[in-house]
């Protein structure tokens, strides 16, 4: 190994470094460039999956490689922060159940660049993305060393399990890649595609948002749709089940160690009922008061009545089978 070789290591040793002190539960760096699944994500598009959401085919083209959305970068640090599979299952899906994740990991990528120009000495190009640029973030996580894509389409860490959030330090600095976990550590293992309440699995790895409860209860603005509306069930906002049965969540989840998302008192511990009738009877300033700060806001409060009238429905549904059965047993 040569003087620079052991120069290069240290600065990705102490990127990482740096990075967990930030507060990333995992960090792994890789070269930009052409996207290995984008014929996958051109088929997904082609097949309508996407539903509404007309900006992930707009930004199709820079999909394709990960060097376009921002001109002159050529390595990522990607990082993932963990938000609590710990936590018992409950009406809002965990990831939303504390403050909203962007701000705050955008705010800490800008804090670790700044930090990286001062080690190296010089500005460097870079930009943080999370969830907000035309990046495949799980594409690149799995080539950064961050996990496996499971077949629940999530990338999948042997030693934290699904639970988190991604995203990435886009940088114009050289950068030594970490190696991609090549093994697919799903096996014959199918419980996340049997357990999807709407079957919105065409096939492992490929996912008809359309027919997903996080997209009908959070992404699409008009109605629910009216064949999904009982496998909808309790989940009053996003859904977490093909990740809860995951036996590697089930083995490895953790609690967050990020106090912003711990649950907030308008959510935590409630079941799906209760919250559902105080959301049906809030005004504006309600809302937007008990959900400062909180990604529930993307749904606006019309949004989330819709889905509490949904779920109100259901538990109806279910409390007069359980009398139904109470009184045939009587
Ligand atoms: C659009 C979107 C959605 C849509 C569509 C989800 C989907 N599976 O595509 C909806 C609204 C349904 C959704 C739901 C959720 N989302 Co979302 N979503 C996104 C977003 C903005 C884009 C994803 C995208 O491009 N999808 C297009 C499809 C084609 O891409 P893909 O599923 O990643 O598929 C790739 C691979 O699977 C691969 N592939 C395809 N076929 C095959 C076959 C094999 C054999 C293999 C190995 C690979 C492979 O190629 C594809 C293209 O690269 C990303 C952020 C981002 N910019 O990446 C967050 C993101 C994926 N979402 C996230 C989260 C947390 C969720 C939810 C858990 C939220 C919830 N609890 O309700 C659910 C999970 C649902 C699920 N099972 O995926 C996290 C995932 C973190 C993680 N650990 O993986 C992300 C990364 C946001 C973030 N920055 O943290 N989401
Ligand atoms: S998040 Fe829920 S509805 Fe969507 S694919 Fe997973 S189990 Fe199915
Ligand atoms: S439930 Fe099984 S198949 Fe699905 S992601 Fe987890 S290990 Fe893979």
């Amino acid at each position: 190994m040569s003087d620079d070789d052991a120069t290069v290591n240290r600065i990705e040793d102490e990127i990482k470094a740096r990075a967990r002190e930030l507060g990333f539960d995992l960090v792994g760096i890789t070269t930009l460039g052409e996207v290995e699944s984008a014929a996958q994500f051109d088929a997904w598009i082609a097949a309508g999956y996407a539903g509404d959401m007309g900006y992930l085919e707009r930004g199709a083209e820079k999909r394709h490689d990960t060097r376009l959305p921002f001109e002159g970068v050529c390595s990522a640090v990607v990082v993932a922060m963990n938000y609590g599979g710990t936590q018992p299952p409950g009406p809002v899906a965990r990831y939303a159940r504390g403050d909203d994740y962007h701000e705050l990991m955008v705010d800490r990528l800008n804090e670790l660049h700044r930090w990286i120009e001062g080690v190296v000495g010089h500005s460097i190009r870079g930009k943080p993305y999370v969830d907000t640029g035309p990046i495949l973030e799980r594409d690149l996580a799995q080539r950064a060393g961050l996990g496996w894509i499971g077949k629940n389409t999530n990338l999948l860490n042997p030693t934290l399990g699904s639970f988190f959030f991604l995203g990435e330090l886009l940088l114009d600095l050289d950068l030594r890649a970490d190696q991609p976990i090549e093994t697919d550590h799903c096996g014959s293992c199918t419980r996340c595609l049997d357990a999807c309440p709407t079957n919105a699995f065409v096939a492992p790895h490929v996912l008809d948002a359309t027919r997903c409860i996080s997209y009908q209860t959070i992404e699409q603005k008009g109605s629910i749709d009216e064949t999904l509306k009982e496998a909808i069930g309790e989940n009053l906002y996003g859904c977490d089940i093909c990740q809860s049965v995951c036996p590697w969540n089930v083995k490895f989840s953790k609690d967050a160690t990020e106090v912003a998302f711990a649950p907030r008192e308008m959510i935590a511990g409630k079941d799906a009922r209760t919250l559902a009738d105080e959301v049906i009877s809030m005004d504006d300033e309600q809302f937007r008061t008990a959900f400062r700060k909180s990604p529930i806001k993307r749904a606006k409060l019309a949004g989330l009545q819709r889905n509490a009238i949904v779920v109100l429905g259901n538990s109806a549904t279910a409390a007069q089978a359980e009398n139904a059965e109470a009184a045939a047993r009587a």
